[in-house]
């Protein structure tokens, strides 16, 4: 599909200067009202609570975007039958990421990963050889950004993924399919800090998707994301490519619905 003239639109929601929520599209000019109302009546109704600031940004896009076809998602179907730290210890072995780290790094996302204890705006960058955090500044982090679905893409995946789908969702693994797009970035583990949504994910580079129900204890407003990566990074192009360079899903991958044992022997 080709879309003349894209604009990208961003929400941003807050109070008394913390985070609520946020959310952003890529869109041609004549969907711009519509979804400026949806994405305001997004930070409106939000679990946590009423904003004092709804910052709404709508720019032209300069750069065209990139199209890219959406991580394979997988559900684990017997989630019940492990703990959390069983399921994450499995699924960073999988990741080549030692377990100590990625454990520690799942520990500070839901204690709040900012220096002051509070839930970051944007991601954590971990080295996964030394679990260092290389984000220039901790409190902040990095913001995966410029990145959607087209309508045609999103309406595959609701089909494909049936009454499993949430909006959450789709956004989340739109966001990390830009973000293990990235040369350097292994994996990428994210909790909701919304305290209704307890569903997370870790994705891994060359399988893709895992949602992990039950992530964290339901009513915890902490959360966050982390990138992990491997070797050296060269800081400037890695948060220019996460924050600038457009990314559009225009094709969808699988949806596999099967026992932890066996994804975690996936190929
Ligand atoms: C967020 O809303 O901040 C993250 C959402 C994670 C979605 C996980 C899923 O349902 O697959």
């Amino acid at each position: 599909m080709t879309r003349n003239k894209l604009f990208s639109i961003k929400m941003r929601a807050s109070r008394e200067r913390e985070h609520i929520s946020g959310a952003e599209r890529i869109v041609p000019e004549e969907e711009i009202s519509a979804t400026v109302k949806e994405l305001t009546e997004k930070a409106l109704y939000h679990p946590k609570g009423r904003p004092d600031s709804i910052n709404i940004k709508i720019e032209h896009l300069e750069k065209s975007p990139i199209y890219l076809r959406l991580l394979d998602i997988y559900e684990i179907a017997d989630r019940e039958n492990y703990t959390i730290k069983e399921i994450l210890t499995k699924l960073f072995k999988k990741a080549n990421i030692d377990s100590n780290i990625g454990l520690s790094i799942y520990k500070a996302l839901i204690s709040g990963a900012s220096p002051a204890g509070t839930v970051m705006r944007g991601a954590m960058i971990v080295d996964c050889q030394t679990g260092i955090r290389l984000e220039p500044d901790k409190f902040r982090g990095i913001r995966a950004s410029y990145m959607d679905i087209t309508p045609e893409a999103e309406e595959n995946l609701k089909k494909l993924v049936g009454e499993r789908f949430t909006p959450n969702m789709k956004d989340a693994v739109v966001l990390s399919t830009k973000v293990l797009n990235q040369p350097d970035v292994i994996a990428e583990l994210c909790i909701s800090d919304d305290p209704n949504y307890t569903t997370g994910y870790l994705s891994i580079k060359g399988f893709g998707y895992i949602r992990i129900r039950n992530i964290k204890p339901p009513g915890l407003s902490k959360g966050g994301r982390a990138f992990f990566v491997k070797g050296k990074i060269n800081r400037k192009t890695f948060i220019e490519y996460m924050e600038t360079l457009p990314i559009l899903i225009n094709e969808i991958g699988n949806y596999v619905l099967a026992p932890l044992s066996s994804i975690i022997l996936g190929a």
